[in-house]
């Protein structure tokens, strides 16, 4: 199977990292859905990132729903979600607020880069810098009820976390201060420290 799309991407980089922590090989081309338009087109009209190409042909994209197909095709017993009906919520709540973290990392930056200067909309930046922190900051207040644990070993809330925080480092720092979110920092300084994270860098 390949994975489309590059590790700049922090949902491409998340279904990458999964794929490593559940034993599933990927084969991965970092095609920009930017700079290589058209040559991601030839792979999914729909120019999303991350794509996933099955040995058949059949092309999956969304990094929720890649990251559950790897679920269902991993060696039994092996996920990165837990089956416990309370710690499951847990996880799944950290994951979204993670996800909405890029999601409004990702509007500010298309907003910053793609749009000219003179049609942006104030109102809607502010909007989605209010969004920003929110979601970072409810994500600490959850670190702060009950941390993540730091044993070597990482779940899909973690690996999640920590790629979203490292994303919007990296796009739009200005939004994030490390000591205003101390627990996702740490965290994250420990994920990527882990090998799956080393060997799986933003491009
Ligand atoms: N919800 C999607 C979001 C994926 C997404 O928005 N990816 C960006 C790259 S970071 C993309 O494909 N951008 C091109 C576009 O939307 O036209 C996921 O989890 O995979």
């Amino acid at each position: 199977m390949k994975l489309i799309g590059m590790l700049d991407s922090p949902y491409v980089r998340r279904v990458a990292i999964s794929a490593k922590c559940l034993g599933i090989p990927l084969e991965h081309e970092s095609v920009s859905v930017f700079r290589n338009f058209e040559q991601f087109q030839q792979i999914n009209p729909v120019v999303k990132a991350p794509t996933l190409v099955l040995a058949d042909g059949e092309v999956l994209m969304d990094s929720t729903l890649i990251i559950d197909y790897l679920e269902a095709l991993a060696a039994p017993g092996k996920s990165l979600i837990p089956n416990n009906l309370e710690q499951r919520l847990r996880s799944l709540r950290l994951i979204g607020l993670a996800l909405a973290a890029c999601e409004k990392s990702v509007q500010l930056y298309y907003e910053r880069n793609l749009r000219p200067a003179e049609i942006q909309y104030a109102p809607w930046v502010e909007r989605v810098e209010g969004q920003l922190a929110s979601a970072y900051s409810a994500l600490e207040r959850e670190l702060q009820k009950q941390p993540l644990k730091i044993d070597g070993s990482i779940a899909q809330d973690g690996i999640t976390l920590a790629v979203a925080w490292s994303f919007t480092n990296l796009v739009v720092p200005d939004q994030v201060e490390a000591a205003q979110f101390p627990r996702i920092s740490a965290f994250t300084a420990y994920a990527e420290g882990l090998e799956v994270f080393v060997g799986t860098p933003i491009d």
